[in-house]
């Protein structure tokens, strides 16, 4: 008997721990994806192939990925979302994917099912789509956050990161998908999660809020995740939580990162296809894709967030174990065959003598405020049929400067692009990242380069705050692309 089955039988609220992680199904297109209640728990979920195990679609830069999604949500949902009583409404988002705003596309302002309707996507992976790890979510605006914080979100992996990462073609990929265990503030169950996870007491940061919930990883609480000492395994990790940040650490080992946001480092930096670190810190949305070696010697080593200070008006996000990884000898390592379709790996180097002065004048810039009414960009609340706040001609980088002028933090995403995130604080970065989702700090800003070259990028998209309870709440904007 293991020590977590003698924690199962011997406390009084059974919530299993311990499980070795389970890797998710794989999909490749045409797909079906239901959303659902759960019978039991009335919570919403993606359902694939009859179970509530949201797949890892796969698709090789060029291919198309077909999704019929089909809303079999309850019409009445009996529960409440960001401005009233929940519709059951939804739509999904293709996170980071080049691809057009435009139905049947990454379309999430006309495309829409309500309960009992169906949506028809084809997605048309571009050739030079970067390969690597991206997502899908619901989006339909002041629903986000509940469809997400119920755990409807899934990993996309677009074939090929080998061309510019040839030592991850014989590793063993872990596909990890970090999403939530939600839970009342003060009830027993919060105890014991809290014991589970490791959270130390006391305050963490400046948030005075109650903690009400934790990471779970491939949907189990605190799991195990098979490595032999020595061994090096492919991890491609998504933060899925709708508000968490994951600051992640592995116990005396560092990250080989060769991606972030599903951009291989080498795609703008050939010559520097690896950073190492001690831990990297992913907003929600975020991804990061790392060679991890077995620790050796070291008996206990976890995969830990460390505690990260959201502000004053933030929520808590205390450190926490999110899964133990343990000595044992791997299964069958994950057999990837490496396209031949694909073509040769595209680089597009961008030297530091690229980069705007931080005095000159931005192209535009996004102001986030709030009050007890809503959240802000710019001073405008989000609604359904607004115009668009900016235009942008398709053909051009521009200069964006994003300004926190709150007491918390809040992650900055945009649709259809990544940007080159070059400055905090009016300080230049030591490293600059390509990213499409960044964290933007406490009465700061970040200095960003908007990548608007892509002549596929044409229609109505948005930007927005990724604390997805922001964005349900106003803070987000459409932008035209023409
Ligand atoms: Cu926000």
């Amino acid at each position: 008997m293991t020590l977590s089955n003698i924690a199962f039988v011997l406390l009084p609220i059974a919530i299993a721990y311990g499980e070795q992680v389970a890797d998710p199904p794989a999909a490749h297109s045409p797909v079906i994806l239901s959303a659902v209640n759960d019978r039991y728990t009335g919570r919403t979920a993606f359902s694939f192939e009859g179970r509530q195990k949201p797949p890892v679609i796969r698709a090789n830069p060029g291919d198309s990925i077909d999704i019929t999604y089909r809303n079999e949500m309850s019409p009445n949902a009996n529960s409440n979302c960001a401005t009233g009583p929940c519709m059951n409404m939804t739509n999904l988002h293709f996170h980071g994917l080049h691809v057009s705003p435009s139905a049947p596309q990454d379309d999430v302002l006309s495309m829409m099912a309500m309960p009992g309707e169906s949506l028809q996507y084809r997605v048309e992976i571009p050739h030079n789509q970067p390969p690597g790890l991206y997502w899908y979510h619901p989006h339909p605006h002041g629903e986000s956050n509940k469809q997400v914080l119920d755990g409807m979100s899934g990993a996309i992996v677009i074939e090929g990161i080998e061309r510019y990462v040839p030592e991850v073609r014989n590793l063993r990929e872990r596909i990890l998908v970090l999403r939530d265990k939600a839970f009342e503030g003060n009830s027993p169950d919060a105890t014991h999660l809290k014991d589970i996870a490791e959270i130390p007491p006391g305050r963490c940061g400046s948030s005075t809020e109650q903690l009400e919930r934790i990471f779970t990883v491939n949907g189990t609480v605190r799991p195990q995740i098979p490595i032999a000492a020595g061994e090096r395994q492919f991890w491609r990790i998504v933060n899925a939580s709708p508000d968490l940040y994951a600051d992640l650490q592995i116990d005396g080992e560092q990250l080989e990162i060769v991606a972030l946001d599903g951009m291989p480092l080498a795609y703008h930096n050939p010559k520097h296809a690896m950073h190492r670190a001690s831990h990297v810190l992913l907003p929600p949305a975020g991804r990061v894709e790392a060679i991890v070696t077995g620790p050796r010697g070291q008996t206990k080593a976890k995969l830990r967030t460390r505690c990260f200070d959201t502000g004053p008006d933030g929520d808590p996000n205390p450190g926490m174990a999110l899964a133990d990884l343990v000595d044992l000898k791997t299964d069958a390592p994950a057999t990837r065959t490496f396209p031949a379709s694909i073509q040769k790996p595209v680089f597009v180097p961008v030297s530091n003598a690229k980069l705007p002065s931080l005095e000159t004048t931005p192209d535009f810039t996004v102001t986030f405020t709030e009050d007890k009414q809503g959240f802000y960009i710019n001073g405008k609340r989000y609604g359904p049929e607004d115009a668009p706040m900016t235009r942008v001609r398709v053909g051009k980088y521009q200069h964006w400067r994003i300004v926190n002028k709150t007491h918390e933090v809040h992650p900055f995403h945009i649709h259809q692009i990544h940007f080159l995130f070059y400055a905090t604080n009016d300080q230049r970065e030591p490293q600059s990242e390509w990213l499409d989702t960044v964290n933007v700090p406490v009465e700061g800003s970040v200095n960003l380069i908007m990548d608007f070259t892509d002549p596929i990028i044409r229609g109505m998209s948005l930007f927005h705050c990724h604390l997805l309870s922001h964005e349900d709440k106003g803070m987000m904007a459409k932008i035209l692309f023409f």
